[in-house]
């Protein structure tokens, strides 16, 4: 039989991952056939972490951008690439360092925590970062009452909740998270009674609210193995049901709500990770005055599980 170009395009790219000494890491949320050719595959956190214990020459990030930059900053030394390079967070863009400004001016006395989903910019103008995955255990363990959190206003309300701190929120949010409204989610356990409801603290609070658990992508998989449930409705992006489904094919995960999709993170594609190996494009860097400062806020973000 014919070999397909999908299985031409792989064979390419590991042959070049050899060639070149490169590993692929790869985002929960990234295309079934990215996930697939991934070296790691793994949230923002566990990716931060991969990057930093790597001894590769190069990283090809299949993610977006502010992943591919945090990546940079914590392994200065390797080559990073991002296989489109406009492949961003438009809420990693939604705040600006004039606006974080303004904020602290405001508010002098406070410590600021950003979620990780921020440019490398905001990130050296922060106290520590966070992802989903540690957000309340950041909050509780810097060294203030009062935590200006940004940019995420729905994971900052998720945190306050668990915590005596004030937590001060900036307006920023996803807008894939948001499209999930309280009504898909009732309507969603209409149809599976039986199922167990998943949702990701970048949801809504009326639809935390009707949750039976909040999680991180992390999260979410290392709940669905242990559980002893069949059926799942998952309130996220759905690259993560692929993976979901993969590692547990005995269950069923249902999406929460129709069009989880996040365009910036479905732009790569085979292709594109093939011609980023091949002519070692988009190769992310990172200012090193800024640098240095993000990678304090990053350091203090890899001490919390
Ligand atoms: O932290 C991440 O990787 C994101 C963006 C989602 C999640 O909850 O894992
Ligand atoms: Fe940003 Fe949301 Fe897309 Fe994640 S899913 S990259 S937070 S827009």
């Amino acid at each position: 039989m014919e070999k397909s170009n999908d299985t031409h395009l792989v064979e390419k790219i590991t042959h070049l991952k050899e060639e070149k000494d490169a590993i692929i890491l790869v985002h929960n949320y990234q295309r079934g056939e990215i996930q697939d050719i991934a070296d790691f595959l793994g949230d923002s956190l566990a990716l931060s972490r991969q990057a930093g214990e790597l001894t590769c020459k190069m990283i090809v990030f299949c993610g977006v951008r502010f992943m591919a930059e945090t990546a940079k900053i914590i392994s200065p030394d390797k080559v990073v690439l991002l296989p489109r390079k406009e492949a961003s967070c438009p809420m990693a863009n939604m705040i600006n360092k004039e606006e974080l400004q303004k904020m602290k001016i405001k508010y002098p006395e406070a410590r600021v925590v950003s979620y990780v989903n921020t440019t490398a910019e905001i990130k050296a103008e922060s106290d520590a970062c966070c992802t989903s995955a540690n957000a309340i255990a950041v909050v509780q363990n810097i060294d203030a009452e009062r935590v200006i959190f940004i940019p995420d206003k729905n994971l900052a309300n998720y945190v306050s909740r668990f915590t005596d701190k004030e937590v001060i929120p900036y307006n920023g949010y996803c807008y894939v998270h948001v499209r999930i409204r309280a009504e898909d989610i009732k309507k969603a356990k209409k149809i599976h009674p039986d199922a167990v409801v998943f949702v990701h603290p970048e949801c809504p609070p009326e639809v935390i609210e009707l949750a039976d658990e909040v999680a991180s992508t992390a999260g979410m998989l290392k709940l669905a193995r242990a559980s002893e449930a069949r059926k799942f409705i998952i309130g996220t992006e759905e690259g993560l049901i692929y993976r979901l489904k993969k590692e547990n094919p005995e269950k069923k995960f249902f999406a929460a709500g129709p069009a989880l999709i996040c365009r910036n993170m479905k732009l790569t594609r085979l292709e594109d990770v093939y011609l980023s190996l091949k002519e070692e494009r988009y190769k992310v860097e990172v200012e090193d005055n800024i640098a240095s400062r993000a990678r304090k806020a990053l350091n203090e973000m890899l001490k919390y599980a």
